[in-house]
């Protein structure tokens, strides 16, 4: 293709982002932030828009309507002089007033991303290379429990997540429901958003933190406060311990197999710290920090050969027989 034809083209490769909705997007905004977010946005992009457009047409009339050089370039003509003084001045005034009413946006705007409700719901979110620890926290600790991946709230409530971090820095953005926030190591920092309906966003982690940063995800659940708290109810309790052969032999070889060592399941022996909780695995809808949707066929094909589907990810291959994997599989199905 020729280089003009190609070049004429590029435009049309933004249209895609016209199609943004959904899942992920901060141009559909699902949270009370994210919508003032994107009223923030609009009003300075019609204002730079205003500003480019007019400047653009005085940059045109100025060019068509060129005159003649001159004979004496370098006299002075008062008049115009002090038109074009005035002018400047105008416009000089003009960039002061823009400027300051959209820092008054800006500001005005932080007030509803920046707000702190004091009977907000407190969760604890510790970033990992390359997965999310998700603490609830309550003033009873027979009410608190761990999780990891995938966050679930409910609607029409203020929700703040305290972030830290165990290595490197990363960034919490959930673009459908408020900006982004880094998470530190040896800080604690805080953000709060509202969903306004049920429904699933994804998040992101969005800043560089090594190997698997692309797939470090995560889901947010927004789910009407009934059904929260059902399932808060649920996921606070232990495991389910199986009751079938199968599922007995598997949680043997769960700690057997060394898989004990790093990951925790509530109610058993297994008490690792290294990686996810998997207490209610068989419930969460993806794996691997959103890098597959949960079903046996990812699960299995996840503990078989972890560093196939994530490379460099801190779980080891570890040397299964096909019968141990299927029991470690039918024992993982069932913690729900
Ligand atoms: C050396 C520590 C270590 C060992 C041993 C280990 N894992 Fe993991 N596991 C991890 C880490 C770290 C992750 C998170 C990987 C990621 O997403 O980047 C993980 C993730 C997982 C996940 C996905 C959880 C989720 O919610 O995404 C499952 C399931 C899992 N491991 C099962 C097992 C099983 C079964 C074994 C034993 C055969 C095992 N692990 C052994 C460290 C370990
Ligand atoms: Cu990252």
């Amino acid at each position: 293709m020729p280089v003009r034809m190609r070049t004429a083209l590029v435009p049309f490769a933004t249209l895609p982002l016209a199609a943004c909705a959904g899942r992920q997007s901060a141009l559909d905004p699902q949270g009370l932030q994210s919508n003032q977010i994107l009223n923030t946005f609009f009003v300075f992009l019609s204002v730079a828009a205003v500003v480019w457009i007019a400047v653009t047409i005085v940059l045109a009339v100025g060019m068509l309507r060129r005159k003649r050089a001159a004979d004496q370039p370098l006299a002075l003509h008062q008049p115009f002089e002090r038109t074009a003084g005035r002018v400047v001045f105008v416009l000089g005034l003009a960039t002061l007033v823009i400027v300051l009413g959209l820092s008054i946006v800006s500001y005005a705007g932080q007030r509803t991303v920046f707000a702190k409700d004091e009977h907000a719901l407190t969760l604890k979110i510790i970033g990992h290379q390359w997965w999310w620890e998700v603490r609830y926290e309550d003033d009873s600790p027979d009410k608190s429990f761990v999780t990891a991946n995938e966050i679930r709230i409910p609607t029409g409530q203020p929700v703040k997540v305290e972030l830290e971090s165990a290595d490197v820095i990363h960034s919490f953005w959930v673009p459908s429901l408020t900006g982004k926030m880094d998470l530190i190591t040896g800080q604690k920092n805080e953000l709060q958003f509202t969903a306004k309906n049920a429904g699933v966003y994804r998040g992101q982690c969005a800043e560089f933190c090594g190997l698997q940063h692309a797939h470090m995800a995560f889901a947010v659940l927004a789910l009407s406060p009934d059904e929260y708290g059902r399932w808060r109810d649920h996921e606070n309790r232990s495991a389910n311990s199986p009751t079938d052969p199968l599922g007995k032999q598997g949680e043997r070889l769960f700690r057997a197999r060394g898989c004990a060592l790093c990951h925790t399941v509530r109610g058993t022996l297994a008490g690792g710290q290294l990686g996810p909780d998997l207490t209610h695995v068989g419930s969460r809808t993806t794996i691997a920090a959103g890098t597959l949707p949960r079903t046996p066929a990812t699960l299995g094909a996840w503990i078989a050969d972890p560093q196939h589907i994530k490379p460099g990810n801190f779980m080891p291959k570890m040397p299964l027989q096909s019968d141990e994997l299927i029991a470690i599989l039918n024992y993982l199905e069932q913690l729900k």
